[in-house]
């Protein structure tokens, strides 16, 4: 991939991308006119040097993934996301599940000895999933394994129960920390702007009250992540919109680890007339994410989502962080139409898979920091295969 320097250079480069890629240059923000315009107007390649200019400069080669699994409380779920299988209009046709208690720790501890840091938990709302129920559990886990870090729920659970017990969001989230939440994951952003959020996901938390519990949480001195979910039927100006408003509370707060951009999915669900992003759009997606959201340290690519081989591409393309599972126990999104239907990779594997594009795999907790640097690490079958292999073609 060409620097921004040789991109330049290029005396065919319009005025407007010309002045765009100076202003990457020089590390200063685009504007919300300007994220539209890239959106419109700026092809693959050129969104690749920049995104992947900004990625060099913040992490280098480095590439980070976490051990961690996932519980799914339910897959049932009151309200009824157009975009999502896991409604109860889909459920209706297909077995439901909702588990106690009991049954969720018998999961968590299913994973006890294993070199697991986190539990992603995540699910469907309903009534008996409430503040008792999510406190007890998260204060059960922290006491059977005080070393996995609990990253659960999203606001629109969160904005649920407190409603439901009538406490204030300030009262709601202190209550989650003192009972053992550790960070947020970040579900059910989905598009922030009113005229696509009503569309698609009527009825849940709005996109200042997702952007409120955030803020709170972040008040506490805790951390969390954002995505957003697109390529359905929201325009580029609902994206950029989403993402500037992440970006002000992110200037606010400082409290967001990393964004994810999430593909839409069209299988299993109330949408399936609306056809999928192409490989490209995604890798421009991921690109502009990364030029437009200066103050978030990281990208991330699911890659059970958009499978092994964009996740790869995409750390071209500004990304830096791959959601590694040693098993990856989720339901969503292999319900959606996910490229992976049993999305489980070894870390060997996945070392390897990062590896194989010239990147370094580093294992990280959910908070960052360094677990394991695999770069030199070597495996029995090394000998197959020469382990980090440079690409100054990404770099020069
Ligand atoms: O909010 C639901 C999305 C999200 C579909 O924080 C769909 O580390 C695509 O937020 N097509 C939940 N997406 C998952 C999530 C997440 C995932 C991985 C890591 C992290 C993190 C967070 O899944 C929902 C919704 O936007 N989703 N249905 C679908 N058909
Ligand atoms: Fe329920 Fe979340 Fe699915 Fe919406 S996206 S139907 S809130 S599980």
């Amino acid at each position: 991939m060409a620097s921004i320097e040789f991109l330049l250079a290029d005396q065919a480069l319009t005025p407007k991308l010309r002045a765009i890629a100076e202003k990457v240059q020089r590390e200063q923000r685009i504007t919300e006119e300007e994220g539209i315009f890239l959106f419109e107007q700026g092809d693959l390649s050129y969104l690749g040097v920049l995104a992947n200019h900004i990625r060099q400069k913040k992490h280098g080669d480095n590439t980070y993934f976490n051990r961690n699994f996932h519980v799914e409380p339910t897959n049932v779920c009151l309200y009824t996301c157009k975009f999502c299988s896991y409604s109860r209009l889909i459920k209706q046709k297909e077995e439901g599940w909702e588990y106690t208690h009991d049954e969720i720790m018998d999961i968590i501890k299913k994973y006890d000895g294993k070199p697991v840091t986190e539990v992603h938990i995540v699910g469907g709302v309903l009534p008996q999933y409430d503040v008792k129920f999510y406190t007890e559990l998260f204060t059960a886990i922290r006491e059977h394994r005080p070393d996995l870090h609990v990253k659960a729920l999203t606001p629109v659970e969160y904005h649920y129960i407190f409603k439901k017990a009538k406490i204030s969001y300030e009262e709601g989230m202190k209550l989650m920390k003192e009972a053992g939440l550790q960070s947020m994951p970040g579900g059910g952003a989905e598009i922030f702007h009113k005229e696509i959020r009503d569309e698609i996901a009527g009825g849940k938390c709005s996109g200042e009250e997702w952007l409120r519990i955030h803020e709170i949480w972040h008040e506490l001195g805790m951390r969390s992540n954002a995505t957003m979910l697109y390529g359905h039927i929201e325009e580029f100006r609902h994206r950029v919109d989403h993402m500037e408003k992440l970006r002000q509370l992110q200037d606010k707060t400082g409290g967001f680890q990393t964004f994810i951009p999430l593909k839409f999915r069209n299988s299993n669900n109330q949408m399936s007339d609306v056809p999928e992003s192409t490989t490209i759009e995604d890798l421009r997606m991921y690109a502009i994410s990364r030029i437009y959201l200066d103050n978030f340290d990281h990208i991330k690519a699911y890659w059970p989502m958009i499978g092994r081989t964009t996740a790869q591409m995409s750390l071209a393309f500004g990304v830096d962080d791959i959601d590694g599972t040693i098993d990856d126990t989720t339901k969503i999104y292999s319900m959606a139409g996910s490229e992976e239907q049993n999305p489980a990779l070894s870390t060997e594997e996945l070392v390897k898979m990062i590896r194989r594009v010239g990147r370094r795999p580093i294992e990280r907790d959910t908070l960052y920091n360094v677990v394991t640097d695999y770069t030199d690490f070597v495996f029995e079958d090394d000998d197959k295969f020469q382990g980090y292999v440079s690409l100054p073609v990404i770099r020069k």
